[in-house]
């Protein structure tokens, strides 16, 4: 990362900035900074967090190059990929095309897919107003979890300890993530889930990411 002197997170305790703060210490320890939006304040809707994400939500990741500029990226989705780009350990290489192949699709599918089944159980269980809430459309949900996304994670789970092989990529922090999330919801609850988690939760990175898991305020 020699073009780049600071890495600034702005973060909720185990929201989807978790993932980028999990491969953010895989990375670099502490040698980063977090910043906490609180969330059930509004923060996330003050002139200054708007004009760097318009989708009020974090994760948020400022870079400040070595040239005294700064970038703010959004969507974690697009940060861990970007990050994982910058530090051959935790991605296949752009040449290695079928690892490569393979390690994106996991990415798309945990952060634009199982993510968003994930979201909606939560908007339909927990955070519309009751008279809003759509149960059938939440069970849809868990349904489509439970029996399209969860087989597809079991078969790349018999692969390897990691969810892309024999070793650990950003994949494992989008996917770990996720999995804690709908695990947290009664699914995927099935033992080669708890033993991959049982072995993210193990790795030093994941315990910082997740410290302060118990200040979620819901
Ligand atoms: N697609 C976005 C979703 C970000 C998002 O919705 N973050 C939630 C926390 S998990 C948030 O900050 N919500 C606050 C709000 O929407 O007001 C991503 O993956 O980064």
């Amino acid at each position: 990362m020699n073009n780049i002197s600071t890495f600034t997170l702005y973060h909720y305790p185990l929201s989807r900035s978790a993932r980028v703060k999990w491969l953010l210490h895989e990375m670099l320890g502490d040698g980063f900074t977090t910043l906490r939006v609180a969330l059930r304040k509004g923060e996330q809707y003050t002139p200054e967090f708007l004009a760097k994400n318009p989708n009020h939500g974090v994760p948020v990741l400022d870079v400040e190059y070595t040239d005294g500029t700064t970038q703010t990226i959004t969507e974690s989705l697009a940060i861990l990929t970007w990050l994982a780009d910058l530090d051959p350990r935790f991605a296949p290489q752009t040449n290695d095309h079928r690892s490569r192949a393979i390690y994106l699709q996991i990415m798309a599918l945990g952060g634009s897919w199982m993510d968003q089944m994930l979201w909606n159980i939560r908007l339909h269980e927990t955070i519309l107003p009751k008279p809003a809430r759509n149960q059938n459309f939440a069970q849809f949900n868990r349904d489509k979890i439970e029996n399209e996304i969860a087989p597809q994670l079991l078969a790349r789970l018999e692969q390897g300890n990691f969810i892309c092989g024999d070793t650990f990529t950003a994949a494992d922090c989008m996917t770990g993530q996720n999995l804690n999330w709908a695990r947290a919801y009664g699914l995927c609850d099935n033992p080669v889930f708890k033993s991959y988690m049982g072995r993210m939760k193990a790795r030093p990175a994941f315990q910082l990411a997740f410290a302060d898991a118990k200040e979620f305020e819901g």
